[in-house]
């Protein structure tokens, strides 16, 4: 079936962490007047929209992901005015602001949460989840919070738990209750009057939850809520929406993602993101990578969501580290590498995602002490497993592999003094090596990633068989990852090697043109190649 064409189906998205993009008023805080300055180098990467991380007003527990209130800007990034203009001067440049929209919980500052807490006849007290203790007052059951310990958190003042899946901070939403359900849709409509281009949204699969039966993802309200929000609110209008479904399978995405379903445009899964940690354990726990699970991964999606639902594509985001440290090699062939993952991800079907500072290589930041660490997820874990009786030394290299402060550190724009992301002190320290990885230089070289990563958005503009060619995968050297790309006659070859070790390869077709590389060779045949440790190039078969 072919789907209708949809603007989001043919453009490149840019997340940004507004506390980390760049800072204009000196408190070393980024703010969204700093996001406006910096579009028309947005512009000029060519990205069509941008995922705004939380600018809510919310007391910062969770960086913004706990929201006071919905409808007012956090005031270290601003006002509404400088938001009304944001979007404005967006739109001017055709991007398009797609916001956060955190729903399965809200901050326990929020206005709603005050009320709820007040007592059980109060008329917001069923907006949250609560339940009795058990008789020896122990919480209602072992459910986990993702910031460690318990989900439930004791009420003394009504002798009830209430249910947070992240920090205590963070109470879940009921959304068995049809009034705060229409309350959200309310605020979305506030937000989609504005002019905003869409929503990516939070931990959506958490929101059909059953929490005394145990089950958190893929409750059984789940789409239909889904389906009731977008035909209450962004059903009517031609936005993306994207939600964060650590559960997704092809399966469900094809329920979120599929053309007739009504639902949500797209899904971000995380399978490829599972891979490098020990069966059945958490992101903490370390394993390697192997490639060819990689390439099984993303021919799974590429292949399954063919023809129904969408992909999105990613390597990173604010909870993730910086993919060339973590899958590529950072220091001697950074460059190199991280034009690999450019390339090899963005000539796959789906919507690209390119977080900030992505785009120059910017690589993660270890740590040598807890206390340089800001993120609840990496403090909590610390306290945790320490108490566990894990040794010191082996946390903090989960958290400096794993942790999510490495992609929060500020973003590098000069070589100058905390590389010009503030004139004040950092909210975090940015990472050293600002002197050589930042905008400015990157932008005077013509061969930097940065350019790699325009040409790539610059060819799914100018290519439909980059947007709706089909995928398959070559059967490869297990750390060469390489695929073709056919559309109307057309046909692309992407090779990758991801590996410092050199690796051959060789196919019988006849190369028409070369199409993008990262190295400088010149290519005329494919047949018994040596590739370099992280060449990747893409060419046309005749
Ligand atoms: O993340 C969902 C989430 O589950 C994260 O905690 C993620 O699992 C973790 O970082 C990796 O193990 C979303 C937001 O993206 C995140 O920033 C928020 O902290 C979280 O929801 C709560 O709103």
């Amino acid at each position: 079936m072919e789907q209708t064409k949809k603007w989001w189906q043919e453009v490149v998205i840019y997340q940004v962490y507004p506390r980390s993009f760049y800072d204009t008023d000196g408190d070393g805080i980024g703010d969204i007047n700093g996001i406006t300055e910096k579009l028309d180098y947005l512009k000029e990467l060519g990205i069509g929209a941008i995922w705004l991380s939380p600018v809510y007003q919310s007391p910062n527990d969770d960086n913004g992901y706990d929201i006071s209130d919905y409808e007012a800007i956090m005031e270290e990034f601003g006002t509404m005015e400088d938001m009304d203009r944001l979007i404005a001067e967006a739109n001017q440049r055709d991007i398009k602001i797609v916001m956060d929209l955190v729903v399965n919980h809200t901050s326990d500052e929020h206005r709603w949460f005050i009320e709820a807490k007040k007592g059980k006849d109060n008329p917001y007290r069923d907006y949250y989840v609560w339940a009795d203790p058990n008789e020896d007052g122990s919480a209602p059951n072992d459910l986990r919070s993702n910031f460690s310990g318990s989900a439930w958190q004791f009420d003394e003042a009504s002798g009830q738990y209430y249910l947070h899946l992240f920090s205590k901070k963070q109470p879940d939403l009921n959304w068995e209750n049809e009034k705060m359900r229409q309350e959200v849709y309310d605020m979305m409509n506030f937000w989609i009057d504005k002019g905003i281009g869409g929503f990516r949204m939070d931990v959506i699969d958490l929101i059909g939850k059953l929490p005394m039966e145990g089950l958190t993802v893929d409750g059984p309200n789940l789409h239909p809520y889904l389906q009731e929000m977008n035909q209450a609110t962004f059903g009517k209008h031609d936005l993306l929406t994207v939600g964060e479904t650590w559960s997704a399978t092809p399966e469900t995405a094809k329920l979120y993602s599929g053309a007739d379903r009504n639902e949500l445009s797209m899904v971000f899964q995380f399978e490829h993101i599972l891979l490098d940690q020990q069966d059945g354990k958490e992101k903490w726990d370390l394993a390697p990578l192997q490639i060819k699970d990689l390439k099984r991964v993303f021919e799974k999606w590429q292949v399954e969501l063919k023809d129904e639902g969408w992909n999105s594509l990613f390597w990173e985001n604010h909870d993730l580290p910086r993919v060339i440290s973590r899958w590529g090699n950072d220091s001697e062939y950074r460059e190199r590498s991280a034009k690999l993952f450019a390339i090899l991800l963005h000539m796959l079907k789906g919507t690209p995602y390119i977080y900030q500072g992505e785009e120059i290589g910017m690589i993660n930041t270890p740590i040598s002490d807890i206390s340089e660490a800001d993120d609840i997820e990496s403090v909590n874990l610390y306290h945790e497993r320490l108490a566990a009786g894990y040794d010191k030394e082996d946390i903090l290299t989960s958290i400096n592999t794993k942790g999510r402060d490495n992609a929060r550190r500020p973003v590098a724009w000069t070589s100058e003094n905390n590389g010009g992301f503030t004139t004040g002190t950092p909210w975090l320290a940015l990472n050293p090596n600002y002197t050589e990885i930042n905008v400015e230089d990157t932008l005077k070289d013509k061969n930097s990633i940065f350019y790699t990563y325009q040409k790539l958005i610059k060819l799914r503009k100018d290519n439909p068989i980059v947007v709706w060619g089909d995928f398959e995968l070559l059967d490869t050297a297990d750390d060469v990852f390489s695929y073709y790309r056919e559309y109307e006659g057309k046909k692309w070859l992407v090779v990758a090697n991801m590996s410092n070790e050199e690796n051959s390869f060789s196919t019988n077709d006849t190369i028409k043109e070369v199409i993008i590389q990262n190295m400088d060779q010149d290519y005329t045949s494919l047949q018994d190649l040596t590739l370099a440790p992280w060449e990747a190039f893409v060419v046309e078969i005749a």
